[in-house]
């Protein structure tokens, strides 16, 4: 018999406590066991109809350097610098993943942006997910499957900025708790000669749109 694709031991249940002081941010390394995580990075690859977004520089349009796909209830429209989107209707898998991750984190979510990042050429520029839509203190909750990347943070108004950096691997969770968009600002930097793919997937509660 198949084994239950969720199923994780009780080790999953204990985050590591990220010392940030003003913000909690906590890791769960084994939301998904390496053959899970596995299994879940390619079925994502194939079912998720993935996006190419497009933002307004200097009054000239550039290609976000990701495939994204906004995923969530009905009417939970999400928009970040000038981009607006639709949700698309909850995939199986990524529906089994949010189960999952309220669970261990304890907080509501009704809506998800995933990145597709293609190899290390992919990124996300420095950013904190403040949108009012959002709420004025956010709980998000980060799954990472595929290529470990570096997740960069520093703070937003001291001087000088404490800086904080963690690798995101694979089949792990990442809750930023609510003080994090307020307090930080967090990027994925590119990584050089990186050809290897990487999923993320952050759930996200709307309370306004
Ligand atoms: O890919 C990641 O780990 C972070 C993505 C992110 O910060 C975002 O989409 O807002
Ligand atoms: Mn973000």
């Amino acid at each position: 018999m198949q084994a239950n694709l969720f199923d994780t031991n009780d080790s999953s249940k204990d985050p590591i406590r990220h010392p940030l002081g003003d913000a909690e941010l906590l890791e769960f390394l084994h939301l998904f066991s390496p053959t899970e995580a596995d299994q879940i990075l390619a079925t994502l690859i194939q079912d998720i109809p993935w996006q190419q977004e497009y933002l307004k520089i200097a009054g000239r349009l550039r290609a976000v350097p990701r495939l994204q796909c906004w995923m969530g209830d009905h009417g939970s429209h999400y928009g970040y610098s000038g981009v607006r989107l639709s949700p698309c209707p909850w995939n199986k898998t990524v529906k089994s993943i949010l189960a999952r991750v309220s669970e261990l984190s304890g907080s509501p979510f009704n809506s998800v942006l995933i990145n597709y990042y293609r190899n290390g050429q992919d990124s996300v520029a420095w950013h904190a997910d403040d949108e009012r839509e959002l709420g004025e203190a956010p709980v998000i909750a980060s799954v990472s499957l595929g290529a470990e990347r570096i997740f960069e943070m520093k703070e937003k108004n001291n001087s000088p900025a404490k800086k904080y950096r963690l690798p995101l691997r694979h089949g792990s969770l990442l809750v930023m708790g609510e003080k994090m968009q307020q307090h930080w600002l967090h990027q994925l930097p590119k990584v050089k000669d990186l050809q290897e793919p990487r999923i993320n997937l952050t759930f996200r509660n709307i309370i306004a749109s």
